[in-house]
C-alpha cells in the first residue's frame, strides 16, 4: 500500500498532493487529543450497500430497502448489454424498434443474463472496482418484490395505473398495432418499450418497477427441481391487471420481446 501523502495536524508532510485523489482512500488516525496524522493510500474504494453507486459500464445502483444489496436503478439497456455482448439484438415488434440504446434489452435468456452478471463480476474484480467478495447476479423473488414496494401493484394499490405509472398496453399500443387488449382509458404514449426512466421513479428512486419490460429473477416456479424461471412485473404487452401484480409469479421458460432483467450488486466491500 502506498502512501500518497502525510499529514500532521492539517500540515502536509510530504508535499506532494494536498488532497486524496480518484483512487485513494483518505485516513485520519488521531494519536492524542491533540495530534492528528493523516495518510491517503492508493488502496481502492469499494462500493458501499447504502449509497448509490455507478459501474463501469456506466449503470446507475441504489440500495434496496434493506440496504443489503444495490438494485439496478434501471432496466438493463441495449448499450449496457452490447458493451459485453457485441453482437445481441433486441429487434423489434411488427417493425417498431426494441434495439434502440437506452431500450431495456430484450430477447435474453435466464442463461445470458446471468452470464452477463458473471462476465460484469469478473471485469469489475480485475480492475479492481468491485471486492472480490461482491457479486453482480439476478436479484431473488424476495428483494425484487421488496425494492418494487408493500403494495399490490408496483405503482400502488389502485387499477388501473396512471399514464405516468409505467408502460404498459394501453391506447397507444391500440393505436400503433390495433391490438385490442389494452388498458382502456390509459395513454402513456409509448406503444412498445420505453427508453429508461420515462416514468416516474417508486419510492425508492427505481425505474420501471412497474411495466416497460417483465425481469428475469433467480428464483423458480418448480423449486423441487429448479425448473421453469421465474420473471416478475408486467410489461408494455400487459393489459390484465393480476398480470401486473408485484407478488404474482409469471413462469417464462425462454427469452421473449418483453423480457428483460436488472441487476444486483451484493457482497461486502472488506477492509481497504
Ligand atoms: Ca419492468
Amino acid at each position: 500500500m502506498d502512501a500518497a501523502y502525510v499529514g500532521f495536524n492539517g500540515f502536509n508532510l510530504t508535499n506532494k498532493v494536498l488532497m486524496a485523489g480518484p483512487g485513494y482512500v483518505q485516513r485520519i488516525i488521531k494519536t492524542g487529543p491533540d495530534i492528528k496524522v493523516t495518510v491517503a493510500t492508493n488502496a481502492p474504494s469499494f462500493p458501499s450497500m447504502d449509497e448509490p453507486w455507478s459501474n463501469t459500464l456506466g449503470m446507475s445502483l441504489r440500495p434496496g430497502p434493506s440496504k443489503t444489496f444495490l438494485l439496478g436503478r434501471d432496466e438493463v439497456k441495449n448499450r449496457e448489454f452490447k458493451q459485453l455482448f457485441p453482437d445481441h439484438k433486441s429487434g423489434d415488434f411488427k417493425n417498431e424498434t426494441l434495439d434502440g440504446p437506452d431500450q431495456p434489452v430484450v430477447q435474453v435468456s435466464w442463461a445470458e443474463a446471468r452470464e452477463f452478471c458473471a462476465l460484469l463480476t469478473k471485469q469489475e474484480r480485475a480492475e479492481n472496482k468491485i471486492s472480490m467478495s461482491q457479486t453482480y447476479r439476478l436479484p431473488t423473488g424476495k428483494e425484487w418484490e421488496a425494492a418494487a414496494g408493500g403494495a399490490k401493484y408496483p405503482f400502488g394499490s389502485k387499477w388501473p395505473p396512471a399514464c405516468t405509472n409505467g408502460n404498459y398496453a394501453d391506447e397507444t399500443f391500440k393505436g400503433v398495432f390495433s391490438e385490442t387488449a389494452i388498458i382502456e382509458g390509459v395513454r402513456d404514449g409509448h406503444a412498445v418499450s420505453a427508453s429508461g426512466a420515462t416514468f416516474l421513479p417508486n419510492a425508492f428512486g427505481f425505474y420501471d418497477m412497474g411495466g416497460n419490460v417483465k425481469e428475469w429473477c433467480d428464483e423458480w416456479i418448480d423449486t423441487t427441481n429448479h425448473k421453469n424461471h421465474v420473471v416478475r412485473d408486467g410489461s408494455w404487452k400487459t393489459s390484465r391487471s393480476e398480470d401486473a401484480e408485484t407478488k404474482a409469479r409469471h413462469e417464462q421458460e425462454d427469452k421473449g420481446d418483453d423480457v428483460g432483467f436488472r441487476i444486483v450488486l451484493s457482497g461486502s466491500g472488506g477492509a481497504h
